[in-house]
């Protein structure tokens, strides 16, 4: 019985899996199952399967392997970091675990094909944890070796799913005397926090950008829930789409590394906010630091060194933080809320 060859995406219903499907079969070079736990009538573009479904579930699992040939996995579904904070122990089900059993169905789907999975993860500059503020301002853009030591739940689930990742696709059965070559080609990006025109994000503590936008796109006021000061990297959603096509498309004898940084821009949350007055004069934006949430931020850098993405798969990002406004954000967030 021919099975369909496909590209699976996992968290197929949220920010970035909802443009990344948008992408591929917009370029109709891929049959796409989608799979997420719901919401996926949201997921535009013709897949070849939408499958509501928990990653946790291996039965499901089983049942993709047995009615799909998958060459390649972009695994998106997670708990971002202020959600995996209180309930860390289902975050690193979901994150973790989940992750493992994405790559046991890759391993099987190798076997199977002869060929090897490629493995897409986003990870996230969650994975960093400086010190301090002045260990932050000192330490400029960040390289992909150092300060690795996340101080949230989702960090330390995304830092371990890195290594775990390297270990499938370098180490796997290394003791057997049939040990397997290859069956998994995984490649991660650090993803920064990141901005869509079209979805607002939910659990996050980057989330502050993109909720200053859309609150000032819907008119109604919005407490910013870090100082006006705070500093992280951003991206545009578009870039962050582009960057995964072109990690996975990029030639394996190109890639120095498993896992590589992306970045864009670094504003400030006051800088963002001049950004939103000035493209809605009536915004009501109000900086009530929360602290909690605060000391993640904090903990995360300022800027990410992406010297080895652009030199490795030549990454290059379209938008920096004047196009995301003008180009991007502002003409597709008030036609997104004007229809509403
Ligand atoms: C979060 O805030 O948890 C994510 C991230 C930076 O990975 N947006």
């Amino acid at each position: 019985m021919s099975r369909k060859p496909v590209v699976l995406v996992t968290g197929a219903a949220g920010e970035v899996g909802n443009g990344l499907i948008h992408h591929l079969t917009k370029s109709a070079q891929y049959d796409v199952v989608a799979l997420d736990l719901k919401g996926l009538h949201t997921v535009s573009g013709s897949c070849a399967a939408r499958i509501e479904g928990d990653i946790l579930d291996r039965r499901l699992l089983e049942r993709l392997v047995s009615e799909f040939e998958i060459h390649a996995i972009f695994h998106l579904a997670a708990l971002l970091s202020t959600r995996s904070e209180f309930t860390p122990a289902t975050a690193h089900e979901v994150n973790v675990t989940g992750t493992l059993n994405l790559l046991e169905l890759a391993v099987e789907q190798s076997r199977w094909h002869g060929e090897r999975v490629r493995f897409l993860f986003p990870s996230s500059i969650a994975v960093y944890g400086l010190p301090d503020l002045a260990t932050k301002a000192e330490a400029g853009p960040v390289p992909e070796s150092e300060h690795t030591e996340p101080t949230t739940m989702y960090g330390c689930n995304k830092l371990y799913c890195e290594h775990l990742g390297r270990y499938y696709a370098r180490h796997y059965r290394q003791l057997a005397v049939d040990r397997e070559r290859g069956g998994i080609d995984f490649r991660a990006i650090r993803f920064p926090g990141l901005i869509s025109a079209y979805t607002v994000p939910h659990g996050g503590t980057s989330d502050y950008a993109p909720e200053m936008i859309h609150a000032a796109a819907r008119g109604e006021p919005y407490e910013c829930f870090v100082r006006e000061d705070t500093r992280i990297p951003f991206m545009a959603m578009p870039d962050a789409i582009d960057a995964l096509l072109a990690l996975m498309q990029a030639p394996s004898a190109r890639l120095s590394t498993p896992t590589y940084n992306v970045a864009a821009y670094s504003p400030t949350a006051g800088e963002f906010a001049k950004l939103v007055r000035d493209a809605f004069p009536s915004a009501s934006i109000a900086f009530v630091p929360d602290l909690r949430r605060q000391a993640i931020v904090d903990s995360w850098p300022a800027e990410v060194d992406d010297a080895r993405a652009r030199a490795d798969w030549g990454f290059a990002p379209k938008y920096d933080v004047t196009r995301t406004f003008e180009e991007y954000l502002l003409p597709n967030i008030k036609q997104r809320y004007a229809t509403r």
